[in-house]
């Protein structure tokens, strides 16, 4: 059976202090918490993962990266690579959110890449992908996302897949308050696992948990996440609050 995920994406927010402090009251109310089939992740920045990966050890809660260059090492001023990442006991990463993509140029040929480098470091990969409201609003929103997933993931043999988790984030519905409607989530979600169906297999289809991103808040949670094929949501806004991330996690 597919997990259910809920995973906390920091983004550019919190300093030590911060995340060390939300860290302690999610550990805490995950305690608490009966997870049945539920997994619980949070990504702070760079800066804070090793000390937020240390306090996690142990715990019910899970870290990973935001992000992580493709190269092992080498001349590459600003950037981190899988390998310094599984160093400091982090083995799964964010790649290809939207604002990687809009501001930092990522293509679907960089996301390939970066897809290979994490594998080969037996990390798993949380990947991202969505379409702009244009895209939506002339109907091509299947034919992009499809075209994202093909071009980043497609060329991986089928025994990566385990290592595979997908995050559907409408660019639209990031930060913005909109959020897609349960029935616009479930369609995409269908429509992803048709692909995979096509390209792979039932059984790898039905493994990969796929989740939803995008103003999750604990108002639309229950509604989004108890679609068939919705596993879970990325969390932005929501996952900085201690309180409102434990209701999200208790929304299945
Ligand atoms: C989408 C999401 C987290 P938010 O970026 O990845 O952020 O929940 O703030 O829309």
């Amino acid at each position: 059976m597919r997990k259910q995920i809920v995973a906390g994406n920091w983004k550019m927010n919190n300093d030590l202090d911060a995340s060390k402090s939300l860290v302690k009251k999610i550990i805490k109310k995950v305690k608490k918490t009966t997870l049945k089939n539920t997994r619980v992740i949070v990504a702070p920045t760079f800066v804070n993962l090793q000390k937020v990966a240390s306090k996690t050890k142990g715990t019910k809660v899970e870290v990973a990266a935001q992000n992580m260059h493709q190269a092992k090492s080498g001349a590459y001023t600003g950037e981190v690579s899988a390998e310094m990442l599984k160093s400091v006991d982090v083995t799964t990463v964010i790649l290809g959110h939207s604002e990687r993509r809009e501001y930092f140029g990522e293509t679907d040929a960089i996301l390939a890449e970066k897809v290979n480098a994490a594998l080969e470091n037996k990390m798993e990969v949380i990947f991202c992908f969505g379409e702009v409201l244009e895209d939506r609003k002339s109907g091509k929103h299947f034919e992009v996302v499809e075209s994202q997933i093909k071009n980043a993931l497609f060329h991986l043999d089928a025994s990566a897949w385990k290592h595979i988790i997908l995050a559907y984030e409408p660019v639209w519905a990031i930060g913005t308050g909109e959020t897609a409607s349960p029935e616009q989530a479930q369609e995409m979600h269908a429509f992803i696992r048709k692909i995979i169906t096509d390209k792979y297999n039932n059984e790898i289809a039905e493994n990969v948990s796929i989740l939803y991103g995008g103003s999750v808040k604990p108002a639309n949670a229950k509604e989004i996440f108890s679609n068939p094929d919705v596993d879970g949501g990325l969390i932005g806004g929501a996952a900085l609050n201690a309180d409102d991330f434990l209701a999200l996690v208790n929304s299945f």
